[in-house]
């Protein structure tokens, strides 16, 4: 990308793309591109064609996604399948059809198996059964990888796949039903100091182990990809270090200054077991991730703060 590429992030107001909207600013890319959802419907094909159309963007950074935590999934899984098979079909078509230099995909760790050997490796893709917590989402994502894929096979495009593990940071989602673990526990810790209760409620046994990349680390990974990697193999990007959700929500506890007990609801699901990213190939193509993981609880805990 040149620092007047016309670029367009699809999603700039969720936690990833509003982390890859701050990274382009911040390096000096100038010419960005956005419409909100009130502005652009990325359900709606036509209306996608033609801002495609319109606007002609050089580089895409395909961020717009249904998203949410291992309840909402289960619970909405029209929702997840359907949006975002129709979101990223829309726009990975669109930049094909319009000529878009290359575009950047964003899936996610929960591609690979439920049983996948650890730490999981790119190669891992499709050789077994999904976690059924969150299937939809993940068969709409393997989707949107063999599409970027295909398209590259057939039509010569420069459509690349990046696999993130859970993130979180600045922009998160923090409502307790829907949300990721992290936001989940940043919430419910706070809330139990300020209310000056004993216990906090943490989902499941406590026993999954998983692994956390905070938010503007990824959007730096992702502007690396974008200028240094073209290669139709999808890549992932983690720490390569995990945590039992116990040991998380006792680092979140220390960060908050919660001083109470933990209460282990086991009526909620624990997803599946085990789900750290092997990052080698990214380590060797040049990259890995900054922020420790309680410095990243810290800055997120602060931005809830500002929010509040
Ligand atoms: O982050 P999370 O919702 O999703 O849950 P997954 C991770 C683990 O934290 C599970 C436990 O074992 C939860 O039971 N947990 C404990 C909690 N307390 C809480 C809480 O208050 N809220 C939440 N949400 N969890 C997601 C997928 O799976 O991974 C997405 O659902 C996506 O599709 C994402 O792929 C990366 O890590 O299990």
């Amino acid at each position: 990308m040149k620092k007047d590429s016309k670029i367009y992030v699809a999603g700039h107001h969720g936690l990833v793309g509003s982390a890859i909207v701050r990274k382009l600013k911040d390096s000096g890319y100038e010419n960005l591109v956005f419409r909100t959802y009130e502005e652009l419907d990325l359900e709606r094909q036509a209306r996608v064609e033609a801002f495609f159309d319109q606007e002609r963007p050089e580089y895409v950074f395909l961020a717009a996604a249904k998203v949410g935590g291992i309840l909402a999934n289960s619970q909405f899984p029209a929702e997840f399948i359907y949006s975002n098979l129709v979101i990223q079909t829309n726009i990975i078509h669109a930049s094909y059809l319009y000529e878009a230099k290359k575009l950047l995909f964003l899936g996610s760790s929960c591609i690979y198996p439920k049983h996948c050997p650890q730490p999981m490796k790119e190669e891992h893709l499709l050789s077994g059964y999904l976690e059924p917590s969150n299937e939809p989402y993940a068969v709409a994502k393997i989707a949107g990888i063999k599409m970027c894929q295909s398209y590259n096979r057939q039509y010569g495009t420069r459509f690349i796949s990046v696999m993130p593990t859970n993130l979180y940071g600045p922009g998160d989602n923090f409502d307790l039903k829907t949300s990721h673990v992290l936001p989940a526990l940043i919430r419910k810790f706070h809330e139990a100091k300020i209310g000056g209760d004993k216990s906090v409620e943490v989902w499941g046994t406590g026993k999954p182990r998983r692994e956390f990349l905070y938010v503007d680390d990824l959007a730096d990974a992702c502007l690396y990809l974008m200028n240094n990697y073209d290669e139709n193999d999808i890549v992932n990007v983690g720490v390569g270090k995990d945590q039992s959700i116990w040991e998380l929500a006792e680092m979140v506890g220390k960060v908050v200054g919660f001083k109470g007990d933990l209460r282990f609801d086991h009526t909620k699901p624990d997803g599946t077991p085990l789900k750290l990213l092997d990052v080698s190939k990214l380590t060797a193509l040049g990259w890995h991730a900054d922020t420790p993981l309680e410095e990243g609880i810290r800055r997120a805990y602060q931005w809830y703060l500002e929010q509040l």
